[in-house]
């Protein structure tokens, strides 16, 4: 083991011999299998317990340093932590990866499989959910005293599957054999209240005759980078009270009593698989309100164990809310400390603005959380009446400092009054915490000029820029080892705590030979990526093509049709010039689209339909092929992003917050080819220029058409290649079999196209030509590469978290006990 930093560890325990004996022991002991009884998810299981016992002195150690040094802690709220696998993860922190590979090997078991056995921890949808994965992985690397705090759903994200080019979903039910990583904390359960009604007492209100869950903790640990510490990270399951069922049980009426009991339950069972607009789902908001109370009563029960009284609890305890998902930690914060224990209202109010925090996700109005007050009102009486008062003293505050406003007091309350009247829960965060940031620079800027800006005229100082990053253990040292070994070889092991190392690869772009290993380090990927390709979905592709690839939730914004309209465009014009000297392309597609998402779903259909007639036309010679790679997932990920030269990042300007995907493919030595948008822009002014594809209008460009009467139908009647494209598609060219499915795509292209792909279109199709010009110069493409990674250094999540860390939570890494002197 590098290094143990924060505990004294035996390494006697790492050895080949000692781990074979371990797995051998854990498969008999906790899996109750032998060597000739054992399944593969046996070993599985048998290896998963073993690593888990080599990470479990550190946890304990961890917790031990936080109550020993009464640190300040962070708890990040999250409704979603999409993980992943964590097995390789684990091996990797604790060093252990090629004993436990060889100790398998001497057991007989097949260790390649076995790793690819564990199901992915789905439980997120997408940027936001892996977002929150890489911070806790980033906090255990730090040893930032800190907590994830989430929601142990039963089913994660959905599997998608194509039938006949289209997406069908399939229930992920991960935990269907037991999830060796995590452990059950029935001592850690609380009563979380729904519904019933208010008594008032003493200026305070009695909240009676509730409707009650219980939520049960489940913690798994999140090892970091050398076992610098392990972070806890708290999942909440929900389960029926006692009390509910017992009337009914008393009647003898047990079917009942049960139902209901499933009931209750029903709060942790689903993730919700829409990543942009679950509006009015009763369900949805059990599910906010369930998790985030649990968490708080959680954090405030471990405050007292160690505090009398509240008066530190702003010098302990920092909370963040991951978007507005957990916004009802606010009004529940207030509940707790006055009705639960007796704070005043000044008090009360004063901590919950010290110990808020809040980032924004996305600026798009359709995703901005609101929620009837009507149905609030119902559920959470008590809050909703806390959220009345905490706004009617805000409004107070704001007609004082702007006396004649009445307009900005309108836009700037906590409660929308136009039609249904409805809580924003954008502005509750903004009003309780001290910070507010954005994911990138470009849209910590827009979030200020629009969204907040009324927020802005009341509290300057609240609004930051954080810019997102990744974890580079699981991005770059995980998912990549060609490509980590190369580097080891040249600058060392260390730029997996430090990734600004990486600038040191510079001075070897040029060199032939880390060049040459360069490029077989990307041919030896780009061959695990087509042998991929060739099981799922059964697609014959050159490794020696260029790989073009676009892998990201399937979204209008994003312009996946943008990517397509480039590919029907390059078609006709191989089919017209079949002599040219093409440069060979695969188009690889990943991504899944909310179930009830109509648009998103046709493109992918439509992508499949693309594939089939290109993939089967000879005339192309092969030097075209496209792929849609089925159930995108982050244990895909880690094998698509390694294998691309290409990374699509074309979101119409604006509207993309951040993006993280971007990130890794450019760690991962691909060019980006994308708009001015997002943490795009940072790529590009952190690789350089000259080392990155732009194109397209810019944000005030785009407003700008916005704003004037953008016009489609000009682009199209103007451009003899797009008007091709469209009407091919128009013409049902790619689905003969109904010549019609397309023109919802069509109509909404020539008649509104509201992501102003016409606008680009040209400009993309001039990149991308650029694009082939700089491939055929192997040198000159591979230099950039280089270039590419060596720039990443920025991105690593250790850098966001770093800057999280001593700008927004005050929070400070673990002293590390030195070592009592003759030990
Ligand atoms: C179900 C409701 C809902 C609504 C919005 C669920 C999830 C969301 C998120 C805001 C969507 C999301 O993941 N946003 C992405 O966040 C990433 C991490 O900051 C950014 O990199 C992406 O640009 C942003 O789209």
């Amino acid at each position: 083991m590098a290094s143990l930093g924060a505990f004294e560890y035996d390494k006697r325990l790492n050895t080949v011999d000692a781990l074979r004996r371990s797995i051998a022991n854990r498969l008999v002991y906790a899996v109750g299998k032998d060597l000739r009884s054992a399944t593969q998810r046996d070993w599985l299981f048998a290896v998963f317990y073993a690593v888990r016992d080599r990470i479990m002195d550190c946890w304990r150690e961890t917790r031990a340093q936080v109550d020993d040094q009464d640190a300040k802690r962070v708890y990040y709220l999250s409704m979603e932590f999409l993980t992943g696998r964590a097995l390789t993860n684990a091996m990797l922190a604790a060093d252990i990866y090629e004993p436990v590979r060889q100790a398998c090997a001497q057991l007989g078991a097949d260790f390649d499989a076995l790793i690819d056995l564990e199901p992915d921890a789905g439980l997120g949808n997408g940027g936001l959910g892996r977002l929150a994965a890489c911070f806790l992985d980033s906090m255990a690397t730090l040893g930032l005293p800190g907590m994830g705090y989430g929601i142990r759903y039963e089913y994660g994200m959905f599997a998608q599957r194509i039938e006949h080019g289209q997406q069908v979903e399939e229930p992920d039910y991960w935990l269907v054999n037991g999830y060796p990583w995590e452990f059950m904390r029935p001592e850690s359960s609380y009563t979380v209240r729904f519904g019933g009604r208010l008594v008032p007492q003493n200026g305070n209100s009695l909240w009676l005759d509730t409707e009650d869950v219980i939520a049960t903790a489940y913690d798994s640990g999140v090892p970091g980078s050398a076992m610098r510490s392990v972070v806890t990270m708290r999942l909440w399951s929900a389960r029926a009270s006692g009390g509910v069922n017992l009337d009914a049980f008393n009647r003898g009426d047990y079917i009942q009593a049960v139902e209901e009991k499933n009931q209750s339950e029903n709060v942790s069972r689903v993730l919700y698989p829409d990543d942009r607009t679950e509006h009015g789902r009763e369900l949805r908001l059990r599910q906010e309100y369930f998790f985030v109370s649990a968490s708080l009563q959680d954090i405030l029960w471990r405050h007292l164990r160690n505090h009398t009284g509240f008066e530190q609890l702003a010098d302990k305890v920092a909370i963040h809310l991951n978007d507005t998902h957990p916004a009802l930690a606010v009004p529940e914060l207030m509940r707790l400390l006055l009705d639960e224990h007796q704070l005043d209202w000044a008090t009360a109010w004063g901590l919950c603005t010290r110990i808020f925090s809040y980032t924004n996700h996305t600026l798009m109005e359709e995703a901005l959380e609101s929620w009837p007050v009507e149905l609030l009102t119902r559920m959470l009486p008590r809050h909703m009446g806390l959220i009345y008062e905490i706004n009617a003293r805000f409004l107070a505050e704001v007609h004082r400092r702007f006396p004649s406003d009445n307009a900005l007091l309108r836009r700037i309350s906590l409660i929308e009054e136009r039609g249904v009247r409805r809580v924003l829960m954008a502005n509750l965060s903004v009003l309780a915490s001290h910070k507010v940031n954005g994911v990138s620079d470009l849209h910590s800027k827009l979030m200020v000029d629009t969204i907040f800006s009324d927020f802005v005229q009341m509290y300057p100082e609240r609004f930051c820029n954080k810019t997102n990053g990744i974890t580079p253990r699981r991005w770059l040292s995980q998912a990549n080892p060609s490509l980590s070994a190369l580097i080891d070889s040249r600058i060392g092991p260390d730029w997996r705590r430090d990734l600004d190392q990486l600038a040191r690869l510079r001075e070897l772009a040029d060199e032939p030979e880390f060049q040459n290993s360069f490029q077989l380090a990307k041919q030896h990927n780009k061959r695990r990526l087509a042998d991929m390709i060739a099981r799922n979905p059964g697609v014959v592709v050159d490794p020696e093509s260029l790989f073009d690839v676009q892998a990201k939730r399937m979204h209008e914004y994003k312009r996946q049709l943008l990517n397509v309209l480039h590919i029907i465009t390059r078609y006709h014009c191989i089919l017209a010039q079949p002599q040219a000297d093409w440069v060979p392309r695969t188009v690889v597609f990943a991504g899944k689209a909310a179930s009830a998402y109509y648009m998103a779903k046709l493109i992918i259909r439509l992508i499949n339909d693309v594939a089939r007639v290109i993939n089967n036309d000879s005339r192309t010679g092969g030097r075209l092929r496209v792929v849609f790679i089925p159930n995108y997932r982050v244990s895909l990920a880690e094998i698509i992003i390694p294998g691309a030269n290409l990374s699509e990042q074309i979101s119409t300007a604006g509207t993309e917050a951040s993006g993280t995907g971007n990130m890794k493919f450019a760690l991962n030595g691909a060019l980006t080819i994308g708009t001015w948008d997002g943490a795009n822009i940072e790529i590009a002014n952190n690789v350089g220029l000259e080392n990155i594809f732009v194109f397209g209008n810019r944000t005030e460009k785009v407003a700008e058409l916005r704003g004037y009467g953008y016009r489609p139908r000009d682009y199209y009647e103007d451009n003899f290649e797009l008007k091709c494209a469209i009407d091919r598609l128009a013409e049902g060219a790619f689905s003969p079999e109904e010549p019609d499915r397309y023109r919802d795509v069509v109509n909404a292209l020539l008649e509104s196209d509201h992501y102003q792909l016409l606008a680009d279109y040209a400009d993309y199709c001039d990149c991308q030509d650029k694009v082939d010009d700089l491939y055929r110069r192997p040198a000159a493409w591979t230099r950039s590469a280089i270039l590419n990674v060596a720039g990443m250094g920025a991105f690593s999540s250790d850098r966001t978290i770093r800057e999280y860390a001593s700008e927004i939570w005050g929070v400070q890494p673990l002293a590390v006990p030195q070592p009592a002197s003759g030990s």
